[in-house]
């Protein structure tokens, strides 16, 4: 029987450290967040505001060129790059996030593919970077990348995925949903929602302890995303940044309920409460 358990303050103390005195931006992460697509631009800044929240050193949007302007003002913090990058540029990172509001402009496989062959570190695939796994028949390639592969499906997500793989899902409990994730992908799996889940590729399974119904609004998964980078980028583990990344996820908007309630708290308090979730936990 392979290992299960509860994510909690107590295993998140242990892996999230305090910064050392003499340290600067180019040793806290280089993350690289491919997102938004023209009408989805708040997708790739609320990821790179969790990304920046959660102490990433610098953060590159790679982004359609119209969407510029409305990214630097949205993350002053945030450079902006092409959504065409040469394979130099995609390498100059720590970790990349892939997917939050991408869209479906046909040039999103091609993409996906490159980073599948080429990068070695951490990819977190999430939304539309995990739907174009399936619409462009990329599971081979997502089943033999050298990178480590962490994705973070919402159900819906992981019904699509699932039913390409020819798994029937509708009667399937979540920790079985998460465990048939990582077997079908060989990724470490996140199965997001009320109790989200995260699967080892060891076998090991965890359920989150953090998190409320307030979250469940537009954007929160895009959050989620940017923080999970922002940890691989500081050399966590793939399994400690989705662990990790969740409860912290999850602490935020429990801080963001307690100030402003599960009914007004939006996606963007969420991602600037997460600041206040590290602060609370070093
Ligand atoms: P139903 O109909 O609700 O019951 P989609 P998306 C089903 C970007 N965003 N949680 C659900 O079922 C994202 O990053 C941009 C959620 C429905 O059939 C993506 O790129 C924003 N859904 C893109 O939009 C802010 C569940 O899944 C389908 C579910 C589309 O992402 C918003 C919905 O999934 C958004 O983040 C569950 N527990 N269970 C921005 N401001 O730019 C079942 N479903 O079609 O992938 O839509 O998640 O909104
Ligand atoms: P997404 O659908 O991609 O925007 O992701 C939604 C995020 O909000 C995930 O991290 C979910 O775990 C979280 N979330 C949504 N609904 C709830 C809920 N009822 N309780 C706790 N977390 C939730
Ligand atoms: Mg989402």
């Amino acid at each position: 029987m392979k290992k299960t358990g509860l994510i909690n303050l107590e295993y998140v103390n242990t892996v999230i450290k305090e910064r050392p005195r003499d340290i600067h931006k180019g040793d806290c992460g280089k993350v690289l967040v491919i997102a938004g697509s023209v009408g989805m631009a708040g997708a790739a800044v609320l990821c790179a505001r969790g990304a920046l929240r959660s102490g990433a050193g610098l953060v590159r949007i790679s982004a359609p060129r119209e969407l510029y302007p409305i990214l630097q003002v949205g993350v002053p913090e945030a450079t902006c790059v092409p959504r065409e990058l040469s394979l130099p540029e995609l390498m100059d990172s720590d970790a990349i996030a892939v997917g939050p509001g991408l869209g479906d402009d046909g040039q999103n496989a091609k993409l996906i593919r490159t980073i599948l062959k080429e990068y070695k570190k951490t990819v977190v695939l999430d939304a539309d970077g995990i739907n174009t796994i399936s619409r462009a028949d990329l599971l081979d390639e997502l089943r033999e990348t050298k990178a480590q592969v962490i994705m973070t499906p919402h159900p819906g997500e992981a019904a699509r995925l699932l039913s390409y793989c020819g798994i029937e899902t509708s009667r399937m409990d979540r920790p079985k949903t998460a465990q048939l994730l990582v077997e079908q992908t060989r990724a470490t799996c996140v199965l997001k929602g009320s109790g989200t889940q995260v699967a080892t590729k060891d076998g090991e399974s965890y359920t989150n302890t953090t998190g409320n119904p307030g979250m469940a609004a537009g954007g929160s998964g895009d959050v989620l995303t940017g923080i999970i980078a922002a940890l691989a980028g500081q050399k966590l583990s793939p399994a400690d940044c989705a662990k990790a990344g969740v409860f912290i996820h999850g602490m935020a908007g429990d801080l963001c309920a307690q100030s402003l309630g599960e009914t007004g708290m939006t996606s963007l308090d969420l991602a600037n409460m997460v600041a206040l979730a590290f602060k609370q936990i070093i």
